[in-house]
């Protein structure tokens, strides 16, 4: 096949699938930070900024969602694209299991001794981590709906990453309590659930080439927002970081 005609045409969908899963070597699951993080490598203080930055993260991801609902006229997908929102701030009575993520996250929160008040008041959010929560945010709002939806396939990765905290925090990090890693083993299947939702959306969008190669540039774009997250977290909280900066 000559050069033009194999740039025209289509990658088959399980080609397409791989070059996708391709990129993982680029999920924050491999960032420095991260490495040290899942290790047990860090004091408490960078546990409770990196859990405290992430906050911000997990907040605005219904916004993010309720942009991507926003653009969709397709109540079939608008029904399956709407659990996410309810997934994060929770449904029913919002009590116990019901409360969503965020709550979840709060959880882990004050178990690593962070202050409700202040993590709620966003208070230890470094500007790097503002700015590409707002970057994520702001893509959905404006993007086609389905390109906002291929954006999510980072957590393809996040099932690992998951694990990797449940597997190791409690010996790690015994001065969490457990009951605060509720979050990431809740996470794990709804993590599965919205990659076949998004893979689908994916290979139905991406009929040809050149959408193919925009939903690699897509993914590229959300992996570098989770990269660059954990650069500024990194750099706001060096293991000499005075005491009384400490979070
Ligand atoms: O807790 C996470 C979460 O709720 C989401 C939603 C999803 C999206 O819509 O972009 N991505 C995502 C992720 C979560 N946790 C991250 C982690 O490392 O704990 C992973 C992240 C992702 O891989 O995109």
């Amino acid at each position: 096949m000559n050069d033009r005609l194999s740039l025209e045409t289509p990658w088959s969908a399980d080609e397409f699938e791989a070059r996708l899963r391709g990129r993982e070597s680029r999920y924050h699951i491999h960032h420095p930070f991260n490495l040290r993080l899942n290790r047990g490598e860090l004091a408490p203080f960078q546990v409770r900024g990196w859990v405290a930055n992430r906050f911000y993260y997990q907040s605005r991801i219904p916004q993010k969602d309720a942009a991507v609902l926003a653009n969709c006229g397709d109540r079939a997908e608008r029904r399956r694209w709407i659990e996410r929102i309810l997934d994060h701030d929770g449904r029913g009575d919002f009590r116990n299991g019901h409360a969503g993520g965020i709550e979840a996250w709060c959880q882990l929160a004050t178990a690593t001794g962070l202050a409700r008040r202040d993590l709620e008041a966003m208070r230890h959010v470094q500007p790097g981590v503002r700015f590409a929560v707002d970057a994520y945010v702001n893509f959905a709002r404006s993007a086609p709906w389905e390109e906002a939806a291929i954006s999510s396939l980072t957590e393809l990765f996040a099932p690992k990453i998951h694990a990797d905290r449940l597997a190791g925090w409690p010996s790690l990090y015994p001065w969490i309590a457990t009951e605060g890693l509720a979050y990431f083993r809740s996470r794990i299947p709804l993590a599965s659930r919205d990659v076949e939702h998004g893979l689908e959306i994916a290979r139905r969008w991406c009929t040809t080439r050149e959408r193919q190669e925009r939903a690699i540039a897509i993914l590229d774009f959300k992996l570098d927002i989770l990269w660059s997250m954990l650069d500024a977290i990194a750099l706001a909280y060096p293991d000499d970081l005075a005491k009384e900066a400490q979070p």
